[in-house]
């Protein structure tokens, strides 16, 4: 089962409930506008992708056809921008993060639209790219899926496998263990990098939309390279903290640099 909780509940308790299920549903926790917002400025780079990227389907890849993925939010939608810094993130990466680094930074942002006609995408772990941890692994990162539609099991919905973050490598889902998150536009879905999760199916009518960020602990590669996706006249307009969150701050002995070469 997926915990659900709404966005002015306990944060100690969502970090609780994250920790025990490895995913967590909060309603209520952004606006319809900064959704619609997101959505204009994303569509027309969700529109530019090839239809040759689109509308065809090798079973075999990790992400399905009739699927459209598009990175840099940061970049591209400013209205993004509270829902990267959103207080709920911060306190559940500090609480399952925080005791393996000094400090957590943004590792991919995307905006994912999940057609009509599109197959599950396989089930994966975030913190696969890191097979150098053996299962269960140490936290590495924290995932969250923001509903801009309507996610249902029939749209495309995120399929999970609560616990599975527990799990050692021998330890294989069976089909009833996987769940739809399903929660209304409006709503985040939390998940560990531990969590076995990946796309619904799209068996509707309709497009499922929705906006992915993670954050991982500030030592390892981030998944986007955010120093290439964003641009300098952006990074200006960030505040301190967003700065830093993008990776444009050293961790302890890492990513050391001399602020007199580049001032913004
Ligand atoms: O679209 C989703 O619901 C999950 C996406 C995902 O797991 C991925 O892009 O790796």
């Amino acid at each position: 089962m997926i915990p659900r909780m709404k966005s002015d509940e306990s944060t100690d308790e969502m970090a609780r409930a994250l920790g025990e299920a490895g995913c967590l549903v909060v309603t209520n926790a952004f606006d319809a506008e900064v959704g619609a917002e997101i959505s204009r400025a994303m569509r027309p780079h969700l529109d530019a992708l090839p239809a040759e990227w689109i509308e065809k389907d090798d079973p075999d890849s990790f992400y399905p056809g009739y699927t459209r993925r598009a990175i840099a939010i940061i970049e591209r939608a400013e209205a993004a921008w509270e829902l990267v810094m959103h207080p709920i993130s911060a306190v559940l990466c500090e609480s399952h993060l925080g005791p393996n680094c000094e400090r957590h930074q943004l590792h991919v942002t995307g905006a994912l639209e999940v057609g009509p006609g599109a197959r599950s995408q396989i089930l994966h772990r975030e913190e696969d790219p890191f097979p150098i941890f053996p299962l269960p692994r140490p936290n590495l990162i924290v995932a969250s899926m923001w509903a801009i539609s309507d996610f249902t099991a029939e749209n495309g919905g995120t399929r999970l496998v609560p616990g599975s973050h527990r799990w050692s490598a021998d330890r294989v889902h069976t089909p009833d263990e996987v769940v739809s998150a399903t929660m209304p536009a409006g709503s985040v879905l939390y998940w560990l990098g531990g969590t076995l999760h990946g796309a619904g199916a799209n068996v509707s009518a309709t497009q499922r939309f929705g906006l992915i960020l993670s954050y991982s602990v500030g030592w390892v590669r981030q998944e986007e390279n955010q120093y290439l996706s964003i641009t300098p006249e952006t990074v200006a307009k960030l505040s301190e903290e967003m700065q830093a969150l993008i990776g444009r701050e050293a961790h302890d002995a890492l990513g050391l640099f001399d602020p007199r070469i580049i001032q913004v």
